[in-house]
């Protein structure tokens, strides 16, 4: 194993936008393998702080206070308590969770400011930029809109269009308007302050792409082809009125960007949680400031580059600071095939999860783990939660703990036999268990959480197949003591379960450490034989994970499937208006009244139905529509409906259809009837 050269470590994780929930998307990409990890070095007995909280500023939380017509301390509010409380509900273990509009954290990130001011490290602008006049204030660019000028939708962001997907800047628009008024901004100049990023830029050549090759492929991929090309300055400041106040002369109005001032949001969340516990008071320093101290980032791929170039640039030019050791990043889970996205409501929110499947946290951590999108991305289905659950938890690792520990109480009445001489088999057994610790290990150093998670789930078949092999419930008519032997291990083998799966599924294992009357455990423990002593008492089985039967997924799918109809309906645009027509034109139509007095299917046509209409005149009338996907033809037998009664005559089918039965296209091509309300005589002209 790697020598360790480091006494503590810093683990923190992305701090969520307090914008919205968290949904299986976060937990996958940052949250779950996160908590692994520190779960992990906490069973190690390693010293680790695991630092997590609220990201409570940026414009994206104001739109959405004036959207709502609250304020945006309002809006972070709500959110925040509603994603620490999804955070503890799955067990991510931080040791603090904070947010980024506390004071401790608006002190450092100005006094960080400051320094880098004071000391010279950034670089003053002044640009113009849109103000708004009406509403006495500049415009970040999301509050701009107008025509893209790419493929000419009215509505594109000054950031981005989301017809075609461009990255704009407001400069780009044709007729940009501000969202807040409504009226035209002008161009005003502002000053800002910039990070030069130019000014580092070999500095991160050499520290990453030199120093850094161990980092994942698609980190440090990223990082290569921004390295690249030339890092611009970026700006660190920006006019908007909510954020932490640039605390430097000349700039009222002006906040810190917020990708300045979140990721100083871990060092406060820090320096919080040491200022609130008497055994950490005056520590905060040694977790960012102590060389000894490796720094590591949970992050998903759209931060890595604030993560890898922008934070440490800030970290480096302040200088007191240590730089990230690793950013093990991952890349992007889709739901179902498809994007996962707060707007369309395309996810799995956990706080739904939690009401509709409860106490199956450690189900949900483990699939995502089991699909953790780490080096692609990847699909969350709820068919494979489904199968994951039934066919590994359930009917591996559940069924090898349950054989095992019914099997201890009906022979030796849930007390630990003595082991006796061992086989062959035992020794194969037990020679492939104790491998699986450093396996484990190594991909939890490297992490790869998957493969670490699978190891751990081999113990358990590793367990299966020993139990199998033994015939314990066989062996017992004939030789007892060999089975007090066969149980002894299996339940060592049980033991070592709840230790490998400790930082995977936390929830499970402390069921099973209860079970089995182990109180604690520690990693060195893994791949021991001599966890539960000969004599010691277990308590009561219990199931350990349970099926899920299809209608709890079916209920899930529906569930999508209904999110789906409504953000169809929710972009529907009615179709353009036809060319306008002279009223002489109109007249031309004879749209009448007709009484459908039968109504059947047109043979070998799953489209047509043949209507027979009483239109007045004494002679039956015959029309095809195209509607038979969407009625039973009884059900429209006498009702009265609209048709054109001049229309050329055409053949359907074989059948001379007279004329055009109205009905209206709905805007995902479902059709619909048109009837008449009052009662009217066949043959009555519609205009
Ligand atoms: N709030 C973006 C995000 O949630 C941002 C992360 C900040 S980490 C310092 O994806
Ligand atoms: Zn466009």
């Amino acid at each position: 194993m790697e020598q360790q050269k480091f006494k503590r470590t810093t683990v923190t994780a992305a701090l969520p936008y307090a914008n919205g929930g968290v949904h299986i998307g976060h937990l996958a990409g940052v949250y779950v393998p996160a908590d692994v990890y520190v779960r992990y070095l906490r069973l190690k007995g390693e010293d680790v702080i695991f630092i997590g909280g609220s990201d409570e500023h940026g414009v994206p939380i104001t739109i959405r206070a004036k959207k709502e017509g609250i304020t945006p301390q309002d809006v972070v509010d709500r959110y925040h308590a509603m994603i620490k409380k999804s955070f503890e509900d799955f067990g991510i273990s931080f040791d603090v969770y904070s947010r980024t509009t506390s004071q401790v954290h608006s002190k450092l990130a100005s006094d960080f400011f400051r320094k880098l001011y004071d000391d010279g490290k950034l670089v003053e602008r002044e640009t113009e930029q849109y103000y708004d006049e009406e509403a006495h204030q500049f415009l970040a660019d999301r509050y701009i809109m107008g025509e893209c000028p790419h493929c000419h939708n009215l509505h594109a962001y000054g950031d981005q269009c989301e017809q075609c997907g461009s990255d704009l800047s407001p400069m780009e628009l044709i007729n940009p308007h501000s969202t807040i008024s409504g009226s035209k901004p002008v161009l005003r100049k502002t000053k800002n302050w910039y990070l030069p990023l130019n000014e580092y830029q070999s500095w991160l050549k050499e520290w990453i792409l030199k120093d850094h090759q161990e980092w994942r492929p698609n980190v440090y991929g990223q990082c290569k082809s921004w390295l690249d090309m030339d890092l611009q300055p970026r700006a660190m400041t920006r006019d908007l009125d909510w954020g932490i106040p640039v605390p430097v002369p000349g700039a009222e109005g002006k906040v810190l960007y917020v990708w300045f001032d979140a990721p100083i949001g871990y060092i406060s969340n820090t320096k919080e949680l040491c200022d609130a516990q008497p055994e950490r008071w005056g520590q905060w320093q040694q977790w960012w400031q102590d060389k000894d101290t490796r720094l590591i980032h949970f992050i998903g791929k759209d931060n890595i580059v604030f993560h890898c170039l922008i934070f440490p640039v800030m970290l480096k030019a302040h200088g007191g600071y240590i730089l990230p050791d690793n950013v093990p990043a991952n890349e992007f889970l889709n739901l179902e095939n498809d994007k996962i996205s707060t707007s369309r409501n395309w996810a799995v929110w956990l706080h739904e999860y939690l009401q509709d499947l409860p106490g199956k946290q450690d189900v949900l951590r483990y699939v995502l783990t089991a699909n953790a999108p780490e080096t692609k991305d990847n699909n969350f289905t709820w068919r494979d939660f489904q199968e994951r659950n039934n066919s590994e938890l359930v009917a591996i690792y559940g069924n090898f703990v349950n054989r095992a520990l019914q099997l201890t109480k009906k022979y030796f009445d849930g007390v630990v036999p003595a082991c006796g001489q061992l086989t062959d088999t035992d020794n194969a057994a037990i020679a492939e268990f104790e491998d699986v610790k450093a396996q484990v290990e190594q991909y939890l150093d490297g992490f790869k959480f998957r493969e670490a998670q699978k190891e751990a789930m081999n113990l358990a078949r590793i367990g299966n197949k020993y139990i199998t092999e033994c015939e314990p419930w066989k062996v017992w008519k004939t030789d007892p003591e060999r089975v007090k032997t066969i149980l002894y291990i299996s339940l060592q083998l049980v033991a070592n379960l709840s230790i490998a799966f400790e930082p995977f599924l936390p929830f499970s294992s402390k069921k099973l450490r209860s079970m089995i009357n182990m109180p604690s455990c520690e990693w060195s423990q893994l791949g021991s034989t001599h966890l539960l002593e000969a004599g010691h008492r277990l308590a009561e089985p219990q199931l350990l994970f349970e099926k899920i039967e299809d209608d709890v997924i079916e209920r899930q799918l529906q569930k999508l499937e209904d999110t789906k109809k409504a953000n169809e309906a929710a972009s529907y645009k009615a179709k353009e208006v036809k060319p306008t027509i002279d009223f002489a034109d109109f007249e031309k139509l004879d749209i009448r009244v007709g009484h459908v007095k039968q109504c059947e299917r047109v043979k070998k046509s799953n489209k047509l139905l043949k209507f027979t209409i009483d239109d007045g005149s004494g002679t039956d009338r015959i029309i095809c529509s195209g509607i038979a996907k969407f009625y039973e033809p009884e059900q429209l037998v006498g009702k009265d409906i609209l048709f054109i009664a001049n229309l050329a005559p055409r053949k359907l089918m074989g059948i001379e259809s007279q004329g055009m039965i109205l009905s209206a296209e709905n805007y995902d091509g479902d059709l619909s009837l048109t009837t008449i309300t009052g009662s009217v005589k066949p043959g009555s002209q519609v205009g």
